[in-house]
């Protein structure tokens, strides 16, 4: 069974956290109509949408990629960066715990999900403003143990290693190679964004297809004649957030008979 966690647009999304974008405001109504197109885009593609408690103080909480990796064999609560996205774990924490066992990122760490690329049995653990070597060391720590090579990536000019680069099928990386190097993820191809796209590096793998925002028609165009299926949704309201596709779930397989004992 394929869930994808996801969780309610708060109503003081406005609020959030910016790094590199100015402050450019948001249309709440519009953001949680295009999270529900989204969240249809999941079911569309077989996944099983389990929505985490909702937390309408918390203005991030919709970005719950950030919060957690899960592995077949465990879930990561990660120690988010920025200070006011922290008390966003505990409720992962719980619904996690439905299903996989629970290891946490402790203080001085700090990592956001955004900054984890998993390819394989390498996770590729991008060093931005979020993610420290005390969270990359931790990270290490926890999952060497079931055989997974932890390696740091240098990115520069964006939030996360994700805003830079995302895997789109088994050999294939979609990737902006102005914020991160091609070169550290050898020997993967690559798709590149079309130039005048340069945020367009975000994509949601789900099986053969992506989920993909149709801000980025002409990278769009690029990943079909690579032979990658698109499926186009809109989030020009989390955009301004700072936010992209891979941001407001966290996908794995889990079996059938473990989760909740109810789903949305
Ligand atoms: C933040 O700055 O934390 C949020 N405004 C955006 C987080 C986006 N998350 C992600 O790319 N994984």
């Amino acid at each position: 069974m394929l869930i994808a966690v996801t969780r309610a647009v708060s109503p003081t999304l406005a609020d959030c956290e910016l790094t590199h974008l100015p402050r450019d405001p948001i249309n709440v109504v519009t953001a949680i109509a295009e999270h529900a197109r989204y969240e249809e885009a999941l079911r569309s593609l077989g996944a099983t949408v389990v929505r985490a408690p909702a937390e309408p103080t918390l203005p991030d909480a919709v970005f719950v990629e950030d919060t957690a990796l899960v592995l077949d064999e465990a879930a990561v609560i990660t120690r988010p960066g920025a200070r006011s996205r922290r008390p966003e774990v505990e409720s992962m924490a719980t619904v996690l715990s439905a299903y996989k066992s629970v290891h946490r990122i402790e203080s001085p760490g700090t990592v956001d999900g955004g900054d984890l690329l998993l390819v394989g049995r390498t996770l590729y653990v991008g060093l931005s403003s979020r993610t420290n070597r005390a969270g990359l060391a931790q990270l290490g720590g926890v999952i060497r143990q079931w055989g997974y090579e932890v390696v740091p990536v240098p990115i520069d000019g964006c939030l996360h290693l994700k805003s830079a680069v995302t895997q789109v099928a088994d050999d294939l990386l979609l990737i902006n190679e102005r914020r991160v190097r091609a070169e550290c993820f050898a020997p993967m191809e690559v798709v590149r964004v079309a130039p005048e796209e340069p945020d367009g590096a975000n994509a949601l793998r789900i099986g053969t297809a992506v989920i993909y925002p149709s801000l980025y028609p002409q990278t769009a165009e690029r990943l079909e004649r690579a032979g990658i299926r698109v499926v186009s949704v809109p989030c020009r309201e989390v955009a301004k957030a700072e936010g992209g596709v891979t941001c407001c779930s966290v996908v794995f397989e889990a079996p059938s008979q473990s989760g909740p004992p109810s789903v949305a």
